[in-house]
């Protein structure tokens, strides 16, 4: 079982695609198991995105992140980092498959609505900046066996 880190970035809020975005995550069988709304400062972005630091496009990333409320999500399953990344699509929406978020409803890689960790060790690192521990919360539904064999 992992859990990933999800951020419906500032264009996905303000385009009103919260609700599309989170109904193609939870509708995979993966698991909400945080979630909050939230208005990221500097300190925050830079945190986060610190494996881009020195990059070109560093300071308008966390322009961009810092721009609008987003929302975050602590996301479970099994394979949760990589499952979510096939529903996100690639970095560039111009080179994402339709059916993926980032397909359907991108255009720029600078607008790319969603952030999902990229490894399960980002995905560690990355939920522990956004939640504490007491708002991560594990629990089961009644369709669990009809999502998972076992
Ligand atoms: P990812 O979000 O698919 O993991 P990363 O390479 O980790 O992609 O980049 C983090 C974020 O930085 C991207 O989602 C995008 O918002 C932004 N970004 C990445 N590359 C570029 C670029 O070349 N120009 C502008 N923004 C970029
Ligand atoms: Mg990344």
């Amino acid at each position: 079982m992992e859990t990933t880190l999800i951020l419906i970035k500032p264009d996905g809020v303000q385009r009103s695609l919260s609700g599309e975005i989170i109904q193609r995550l939870e509708r995979s069988g993966l698991k909400i198991t945080g979630l909050k709304l939230l208005h990221v400062d500097e300190a925050l972005a830079k945190k986060h995105y610190a494996e881009h630091d020195g990059k070109p496009f560093f300071n308008d990333l966390v322009e961009y992140i810092c721009s609008a409320p987003i929302i975050a999500l602590a996301i479970s399953g099994p394979n949760a980092v990589q499952k979510t990344r096939t529903l996100i699509g690639k970095t560039n929406p111009l080179e994402s498959e339709p059916g993926t978020i980032r397909g359907d409803f991108g255009l720029e890689i600078s607008r790319n609505l969603i952030h999902g960790s990229a490894s399960t060790e980002d995905a560690e690192r990355e939920v522990n900046i956004f939640f504490e521990k007491n708002e991560i919360i594990n629990y089961k539904k009644s369709t669990d066996n009809w999502v998972l064999e076992s």
